[in-house]
């Protein structure tokens, strides 16, 4: 409880802080997209992960207002970029089923991307099978609905959820992100190499992207490559950083 009461004191000072980690396209070399990821700036526990805070606040509700905090912020990092010659960098952000059961997130979008001048189609939004499949049928209605705007949807943490294959041709995703638990041990493990090039075969069968996480080494993407993935992110290619090292980043490659 004491925890659940600085974080509401947290969403009002807005103590949040966010890292971005780099995600570079395999056509052209070049990071072209980038993941929004919060960390707590606690005021005196220093900056804490994620996994520290993001299960209380999906449980107490507060997931809500901290999703819409991070969303604004890195929206408006996002046009900055744009305004400094930095590139057309797509930032994604990661939604919670809790900002869907609200009701209002395409008002929320709607919101943000005009009071931040972000185009719509450099926004992502990283959602998971449990997701969509909790209401499935009112869920892919608003999916549809935020593709139109030019919103950019993919499908995070993808084959280690339980929903059939049959669903996914009706998901309205551009983009799959295979799970770091089929690519880490992928030039080891022939199963965890057959499932990865059979995920981006299917991927490409229905017209979406994809792209592997936890690329740590070399031979990944060497691999990763050859089976036409379009997309690696990873920690061979950079760790979340905080704003301002992203902004080296990306000017290193201009
Ligand atoms: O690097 P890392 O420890 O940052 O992220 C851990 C997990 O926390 C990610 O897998 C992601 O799903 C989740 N996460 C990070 N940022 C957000 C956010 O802004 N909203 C939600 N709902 N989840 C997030
Ligand atoms: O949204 P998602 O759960 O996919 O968030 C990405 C998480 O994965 C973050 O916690 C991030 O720190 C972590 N991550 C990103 N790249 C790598 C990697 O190459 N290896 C490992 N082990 N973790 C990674
Ligand atoms: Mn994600
Ligand atoms: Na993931």
């Amino acid at each position: 409880l004491a925890l659940e009461t600085s974080l509401r004191k947290a969403i009002f000072k807005n103590e949040f802080v966010i890292y971005y980690q780099p995600k570079m396209d395999l056509g052209s070399g070049r990071i072209t997209s980038v993941e929004a990821l919060v960390r707590w700036q606690h005021p005196t526990m220093g900056l804490l992960p994620p996994s520290d805070f993001i299960p209380l606040a999906e449980e107490s509700g507060l997931i809500s207002a901290i999703g819409e905090l991070v969303m604004e912020r890195a929206c408006r990092h996002a046009r900055q970029w744009h305004q400094q010659g930095l590139g057309d960098i797509c930032v994604s952000v990661n939604l919670s089923a809790h900002q869907f059961r609200k009701g209002n997130v395409a008002q929320i979008i709607d919101r943000v991307l005009d009071s931040t001048g972000l185009p719509a189609h450099l926004l992502e939004l990283e959602l998971t099978e449990s997701l969509i499949m909790e209401d499935m049928d009112q869920n892919i209605t608003l999916l549809q609905e935020l593709r139109t705007r030019g919103i950019e949807l993919a499908l995070d943490d993808f084959g280690t959820g339980y929903s059939s294959l049959s669903y996914l041709k009706r998901f309205p995703v551009d983009t799959l992100k295979i799970d770091r638990s089929f690519i880490m041990e992928m030039d080891t493990s022939p199963d965890d190499a057959a499932i990865t090039r059979a995920i981006i075969d299917m991927a490409h069968s229905l017209k979406m992207r994809v792209i592997a996480e936890g690329v740590e080494t070399a031979a990944h993407l060497e691999m990763l490559r050859e089976m036409g993935c379009d997309g690696i992110q990873g920690f061979y290619i950079s760790k979340p950083v905080p704003e301002t090292r992203l902004q080296e980043i990306l000017r290193d490659q201009i």
